[in-house]
């Protein structure tokens, strides 16, 4: 039995609105959905399982029936869900009265409830949060029924850090489907956050995509096999750079433009600009922003100080004897520098002297 298991991919986000690509993002967002309704026929899934926040926030009826059009289009697989954090069960949820195609199931109450799945043997079990502060995680009390076949739970965690993770590992099931963290984590082997298939801020850097598992029966046993199958357009990228003191901004601009081009143009970048800096030099962020992937420049960079000017003026403290023990160590030139630079900045901020 082969399952796709996503959650998170809020549908009509704008991520970092105002920016360059955030119209385009929004769109993206749209297009990887039909893509995994895609890798669902092609890979001849049986279950899509989805573990909330499919909608940015509450969906509207023509969100609905968007997303319907594309579960038609799955040959063999059926969609099982439940809402989440942004998309809950309000009292006036236009889940409640939508009226989904022949092959979706959504767990549309804060009851945990259940639903076997008679093509592929599985029975999967699913709450939907009818609030947005209650953790329905919670309310889920082991073991389910004893059944015959394999059991998926499926649940959107609303308080991550008073999630009992281990209660969820030994509540019985095969498989635990959960959505709630953007990152994809698996917490055991078998209690798993898809994580967005499209990462939507700069927080969210590494693999986005969907969980592709394989659940295989062997005597009263099943084995259970998952990957991370990567399907973001784009990913955001902390891009690190080391500049010297004679750099000049075009050259560090040059520079972050030839990381870009290497790394893949389609990404978005967060530069870190590390290294040493003149004390006359200014780094110019507005440059390396007009880049136009650019989310954020950081710039970490220290002084290039002049340690014999240094040593000369602070000859009576602290500062002095450092760079003094630095100098006449027998450490290698680069350790040295390193040494001088990082021990003679902490002892400035310190007021060393
Ligand atoms: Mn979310």
């Amino acid at each position: 039995m082969k399952f796709i298991h996503i959650s998170d991919l809020h549908l009509g986000i704008e991520p970092e609105k105002g920016r360059p690509w955030a119209a385009a993002r929004k769109n993206e967002i749209w297009k990887t959905f039909d893509r995994i309704i895609d890798e669902c026929n092609n890979r001849e899934i049986d279950l899509l399982l989805i573990s909330g926040d499919l909608f940015n926030k509450q969906p509207g009826v023509k969100d609905l029936k968007t997303v319907n059009e594309s579960f038609e289009k799955l040959k063999k697989t059926k969609v099982v869900m439940v809402a989440g954090a942004n998309d809950y069960m309000s009292p006036r949820s236009h889940y409640r009265n939508f009226k989904w195609n022949g092959n979706v199931t959504m767990f549309s109450t804060g009851e945990l409830s259940e639903v076997y799945f008679y093509g592929c043997g599985v029975t999967v079990y699913g709450i939907s949060p009818d609030s947005n502060d209650t953790d329905p995680v919670s309310r889920i009390d082991p073991v389910p029924k004893k059944s015959a076949g394999a059991h998926i739970l499926l649940c959107h965690t609303m308080n991550l850090s008073g999630t009992d993770f281990d209660k969820l590992d030994r509540a019985g099931f095969e498989y635990v489907a959960l959505g709630g963290e953007h990152q994809a984590r698996k917490v055991t082997d078998r209690v798993v956050f898809s994580g967005s298939p499209e990462p939507l801020n700069r927080e969210e850097t590494g693999d986005h995509g969907f969980i592709l598992g394989e659940l295989v029966q062997s005597g009263e046993k099943y084995s259970l096999q998952t990957s991370l199958i990567p399907v973001a357009r784009r990913s955001y990228v902390d891009l690190h750079i080391r500049i010297s003191a004679d750099d000049t901004n075009s050259a560090i601009k040059e520079l972050v433009t030839s990381e870009i081009l290497s790394r893949g143009p389609e990404n978005l970048y967060r530069v870190f600009v590390d290294g040493l800096r003149d004390p006359e030099f200014t780094l110019d962020k507005q440059a390396i922003m007009s880049i136009g992937v650019i989310t954020d420049v950081i710039d970490g960079t220290v002084l290039d100080y002049n340690y014999d000017e240094l040593m000369t003026e602070n000859s009576a403290n602290l500062i002095g004897a450092y760079i003094n023990a630095i100098k006449d160590s027998d450490a290698p030139e680069s350790v040295k520098n390193r040494a001088l630079y990082y021990g003679v900045e902490a002892l400035l901020k310190a007021g060393g002297k």
